[in-house]
């Protein structure tokens, strides 16, 4: 059998961007961009500048730095579900074709919010499954969907879609919220069991899940964790995951999309880091002081 190449997962400090190596080819991975958010804004009476400039010369900052072979959007390039509003219509495109100036290959893996994307986007830009893609041992996905059977085969998924924040109250009563990368722990068992159910592959009570990914699909399975990104637009909204007014049991069920439902992420002992690299603390010493 011929040796994989070793996939190294980089955040980009102190960005919320992940570099992908996987042997001699790097992806630039980003998430949740949510072009024309604040359009949405603007109907609730709140007007805020497009911050889409903004966030295509902070993308093409990164892009400069790092230079990357490729670049991979994890889904919610654009902010209306279904419909697509008029600064959407004008925003994704002029995003994109200034992007392609920069890096030719650019792949987009549909979120839930990118309901008709292919129209937006410009001849170049390759739109992936929903179910997602394998870069070497990362498998890449948005989130709101159970992934492809094949990213069992993968070490490490990736996902955006949750926009993770913490909140601490300083000693002044102070609220303050950082945007934060998550790498939970997976039980593999119980992902895999979980995904072949979701694909409708009859399992009995004493069948091995793993021997049956192996026998069918010929898929060794290897996830051992899933890392959350933050988001790329920092101006949006996050979900704050060290609430500690409410029981974790809701925040789980809050955590929208399938496989952080299906009780195989273990949450609890997640490893929160800022921005900036610092490591502080697992999710179950993180509660928020209220
Ligand atoms: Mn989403």
């Amino acid at each position: 059998m011929s040796e994989e190449p070793r996939t190294l997962l980089k955040p980009v400090s102190p960005y919320p961007a992940l570099l992908i190596e996987s042997g001699s080819e790097k992806f630039l991975t980003i998430s949740d961009i949510h072009l024309g958010w604040e359009a949405n804004l603007a109907g609730e009476g709140v007007h805020v500048p497009s911050q889409t400039n903004k966030l295509l010369r902070r993308l093409e900052r990164i892009i400069s730095l790092v230079k990357p072979d490729c670049l991979t959007i994890l889904g919610d390039i654009k902010h209306t579900i279904e419909k697509i509003e008029l600064e959407e219509w004008r925003d994704v495109p002029i995003f994109f074709e200034s992007l392609l100036r920069k890096i030719s290959c650019i792949k987009v893996i549909p979120g839930n919010h990118d309901g008709n994307i292919e129209v937006l986007l410009p001849e170049g830009v390759e739109v992936a499954p929903q179910q997602g893609i394998v870069i070497g041992g990362a498998g890449l996905f948005h989130g709101h969907t159970w992934p492809d059977i094949k990213l069992l085969g993968c070490e490490t998924l990736i996902i955006g879609h949750i926009h993770p924040t913490v909140t601490f109250k300083d000693p002044m009563g102070f609220r303050i919220t950082s945007q934060v990368w998550v790498r939970a722990p997976c039980d593999r068992p119980t992902l895999v069991r979980s995904t072949l159910k979701h694909y409708n592959v009859r399992l009995k009570r004493d069948d091995d899940p793993e021997e049956i990914l192996r026998a069918k699909f010929s898929i060794e399975p290897k996830v051992r964790s899933l890392i959350v990104m933050p988001s790329f637009n920092d101006f949006l909204g996050g979900r704050a995951i060290n609430r500690a007014s409410i029981s974790r049991d809701v925040i789980f069920k809050d955590f929208i999309g399938p496989v952080l439902r299906s009780g195989s992420v273990d949450l609890e002992r997640a490893e929160i880091y800022l921005l900036d690299g610092t490591f502080i603390g697992t999710l179950n010493k993180l509660s928020m002081l209220e």
